[in-house]
C-alpha cells in the first residue's frame, strides 16, 4: 500500500502525535514562556517518517487541511488539559506551524473560525507559525489572512526570518507578534569554536525585533556559548536542544510544574 494511503487512514485513526518543543526566556532563568507543537508520524512498517517527508506528501495529496485541522485541535486540547491541570505561565503560548498549501486553501479560515470557536477557552493561548517564503508568495493575501486570524485572537509568528526575501517594508504590513530568527544565524560552528559572522546579522534582528514591538526567538540553540552570545546581544528567547528536543505533553508539563 502506498505511504499516501497509509497518511489517509493514519489520519482516519488520529495516529499522528504532536510533541511540544519548550520555548524559554534566556533573560530570565530559562523559564518555559511557550512550546512549538511538531508533529510526530510512527509508521507501523517505516517507523518514524518525518513531518519534512510527510508534510508534503500531505500538501500534494489534498490531505493537508485535515492534517491542519488535527494538528490545532490535539495542540488546543494539550492546552486545555494543561490549563485544567497546573498554573500556566502568564501569556504561555502554543505554536502550530501551518504549511505553504494551507495558507492558499479556500477552507482555512473557516477551519479557525470553527476550531476557535470549539477551542474558545484556550485561543488566547495559541500562535500560529508561517514561514516567510509562505507568506511573500501572494503578500496581499497574506496580510488578508493573518489579519482575520489575529481577529480570532490567535498569536502570529514569522518562522524562518531572513530566508525567504521578504522586503523589510512587508514586515509592519503583517500582523505578526513574534519573529523567529532560524539556527544558522543563531549556531556558533566554525572550527575556532566561535563564529562573528553572525553577530551583525543577530544584532540587527535584535533592534528590528524591539523597534516593530516583535517578540524574537532564536532557533536551534545547542550550546551554553550560543546561549551566552545570544543573552550578550540581547536576545531574550530561545528554542533548542539545549533546552530540550520536542517532547511529549505530559513531559513538557512536568517541566512547566517544576519551574512554579
Ligand atoms: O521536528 P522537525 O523534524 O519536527 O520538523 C520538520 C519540519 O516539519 C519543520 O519545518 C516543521 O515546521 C514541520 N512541521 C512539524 N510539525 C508540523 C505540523 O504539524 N504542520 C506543519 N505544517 N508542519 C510541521
Ligand atoms: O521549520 P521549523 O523551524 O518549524 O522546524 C523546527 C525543526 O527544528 C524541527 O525539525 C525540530 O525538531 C528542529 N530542531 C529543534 N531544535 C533544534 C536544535 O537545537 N538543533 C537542530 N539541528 N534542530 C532543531
Ligand atoms: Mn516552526
Ligand atoms: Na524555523
Amino acid at each position: 500500500q502506498a505511504l499516501e494511503d497509509d497518511l489517509k487512514e493514519a489520519l482516519d485513526r488520529r495516529d499522528l502525535q504532536l510533541l511540544y518543543q519548550p520555548i524559554v526566556d534566556i533573560q530570565n532563568g530559562n523559564r518555559i514562556v511557550g512550546a512549538e507543537a511538531l508533529m510526530r508520524w510512527n509508521h507501523p512498517e517505516r517507523g518514524q517518517v518525518s513531518p519534512s517527508a510527510f508534510i508534503p506528501l500531505a500538501e500534494r495529496t489534498g490531505q493537508i487541511e485535515k492534517l491542519g485541522r488535527l494538528a490545532f485541535e490535539e495542540a488546543a486540547e494539550q492546552a486545555r488539559q494543561w490549563v485544567s491541570a497546573i498554573k500556566l505561565p502568564e501569556n504561555f503560548f502554543v505554536s502550530v506551524n501551518l504549511s505553504a498549501a494551507q495558507l492558499t486553501s479556500e477552507t482555512l479560515l473557516n477551519d479557525m473560525k470553527t476550531l476557535v470557536a470549539q477551542h474558545k477557552s484556550v485561543a488566547g493561548h495559541m500562535k500560529l507559525e508561517i514561514t516567510e517564503s509562505q507568506v511573500m508568495g501572494n503578500p496581499e493575501h497574506a496580510v488578508y489572512m493573518l489579519e482575520a486570524f489575529k481577529e480570532l485572537g490567535l498569536g502570529l509568528a514569522l518562522d524562518d526570518f531572513g530566508t525567504g526575501y521578504s522586503s523589510l517594508s512587508y514586515l509592519h504590513r503583517f500582523p505578526f507578534d513574534t519573529i523567529k530568527l532560524p539556527a544558522p544565524f543563531v549556531q556558533i560552528r566554525d572550527d575556532s569554536g566561535i563564529s562573528h559572522t553572525q553577530i551583525p546579522i543577530i544584532n540587527s534582528v535584535v533592534s528590528l525585533a524591539r523597534e516593530l514591538d516583535l517578540a524574537l526567538i532564536a532557533e536551534g540553540v545547542e550550546t551554553e556559548d550560543e546561549i551566552a552570545r545570544l543573552k550578550s546581544l540581547n536576545c531574550r528567547y530561545a528554542q533548542g536542544f539545549a533546552f530540550g528536543a520536542a517532547m511529549p505533553g505530559a513531559e513538557l508539563q512536568r517541566r512547566l510544574q517544576a519551574q512554579l
